[in-house]
């Protein structure tokens, strides 16, 4: 997500911080190349004025020109104003409370409500709240088997429908979750591929008969300029409470995050970063910034680590570092724990610099040549590489598909990475040893 406003910002800020004073003319040509940035990365071009008319403001001043090093100034300003501008005042978190709380999930059709449904039910549990997942869609059968699908795959509960309209639905929904104790209870509305009238009454009325704390606008984050419309003519006939933006894992320009928000004045509360239920995060204004400018996102790394990460197996990788027994066997369980943070192109966004080192050679396709590798390894020669002569470098290639020019060089950057983390180590648990050469194929 944001690679294309990224480098751009990127580029923009390395030319000004080669500068050693700006000039007011460099400040406005940096702004106009940053407002070019901006549209090109679909944001609204009303948005885009009024975000350019408010860093001019503080741009174009003493403490930018002024400065010892105006370009990291101005990347600072930029910085700023632009948490501003994605951030509400209230503090991110879905509304639960009632009993059952209530949270209605509104958008179009294929804009990720239904799964953003179980992800919302999948993230509660991890605090401790077991949620109802409701399908109120009575036109298509197959959306309210795609939820309960989705639902016994991670062993949510989930609403059973029996009744014929969408009010009695909901009632009865409301009283399952009181009696069985679950909360809150989340709706997962039908969409259409356009907002039409038949959706928008069938929406005021659910909302008019249950009064739901939390409603959420799910929007596709590729939607690119129609996002405001959607998202107003939502508001003016609805109203939401919150925003939340699926597919920011895709290639999505990133506009409709910064349009929405602002036109509509309302918090985008989650983002979609995936398929799958753990796939969603809160939405934190300053390090979605810190992704856009291309500095990094390190807390929201740091606490999904934390999550996947067992801390006694880090501990014990570092204590065999330590003492030069970390094998293979070590090396393929450190793989999979970070597989689990997500793709390793969302991972590399998140380390500040990443992207602007230009190409990223670590990829999934990468990592799973290694792994196809040290798969097609036995246990003995997981433990103890010195034993894979020729013959075996030979077989281990062609049992996982690889080359032995890859094989080979796995093991020799498996001991270099095994002294260098010997090193580097002392005493700190590291997860993935980072000074593997990963092929680019
Ligand atoms: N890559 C990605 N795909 C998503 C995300 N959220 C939803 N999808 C996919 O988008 C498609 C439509 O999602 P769905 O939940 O059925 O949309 P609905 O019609 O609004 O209920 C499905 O194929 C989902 O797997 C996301 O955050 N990332
Ligand atoms: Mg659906």
């Amino acid at each position: 997500m944001f690679e294309n406003i990224t480098t751009r910002l990127g580029e923009i800020f390395k030319s000004l911080k080669k500068k050693g004073k700006l000039s007011k003319k460099d400040v406005e040509k940096g702004l106009k190349d940053i407002r070019l940035a901006l549209l090109e990365a679909d944001v609204n071009y009303k948005v885009v004025k009024e975000f350019i008319e408010r860093l001019k403001k503080n741009a174009t001043g003493e403490r930018v020109l002024n400065s010892f090093t105006p370009g990291e100034t101005l990347l600072k300003v930029v910085f700023e104003e632009l948490t501003n501008f994605l951030s509400p005042k209230e503090k991110i978190e879905i509304k639960t409370d009632g009993k059952p709380g209530i949270v209605m999930l509104i958008g179009l059709q294929g804009s990720g409500k239904t799964t953003t449904a179980v992800k919302i039910a999948h993230f509660l549990r991890k605090k401790g709240k077991e949620s109802l997942l409701v399908p109120c869609d009575l036109k298509r059968p197959a959306a309210v088997e795609q939820l309960m699908i989705m639902a016994e795959m991670d062993k949510l509960p989930f609403y059973k429908i029996r009744e014929k309209t969408i009010a009695k639905i909901g009632l009865n929904a409301v009283s399952f979750a009181r009696k069985e104790g679950l909360s809150p209870v989340i709706l997962d509305t039908a969409g259409r591929l356009h907002i039409d009238d038949t959706m928008i009454d069938e929406l005021i009325n659910l909302k008019k008969l249950l009064n739901p704390k939390e409603i959420l606008l799910v929007l596709d984050s590729m939607t690119g300029q129609d996002a405001v419309n959607i998202g107003l003519e939502f508001q003016k006939k609805v109203d939401f409470n919150g925003i939340v933006l699926t597919k920011m894992d895709g290639d999505a320009r990133g506009g409709a995050a910064f349009s929405l928000r602002y036109v509509t004045s309302r918090p985008i509360k989650l983002i979609g970063t995936g398929e799958k239920p753990d796939d969603l995060e809160l939405f934190h204004a300053e390090r979605m910034t810190s992704r856009i400018l291309g500095m990094g996102d390190l807390s929201t790394l740091a606490e999904k680590a934390a999550e996947v990460i067992k801390k006694e197996e880090a501990e014990e990788a570092a204590k065999k570092l330590r003492e030069d027994r970390f094998t293979f066997e070590d090396f393929k369980k450190q793989i999979k724990m970070v597989k689990k943070l997500g793709s390793l192109e969302n991972i590399a966004g998140m380390i500040p610099g990443m992207k602007s080192i230009g190409k990223i050679d670590v990829n999934d396709n990468s990592i799973n040549r290694i792994e196809a590798i040290i798969n097609s390894m036995t246990v003995s020669e997981r433990n103890n590489p010195k034993i894979i002569d020729g013959s075996r470098r030979k077989r281990i290639a062609s049992g996982s598909g690889t080359t032995v020019t890859e094989v080979n060089r796995l093991l020799k950057d498996f001991e270099k990475m095994k002294k260098m983390m010997k090193q580097l180590s002392k005493g700190k648990p590291g997860f993935l040893p980072g000074n593997i050469h990963f092929p680019t194929k």
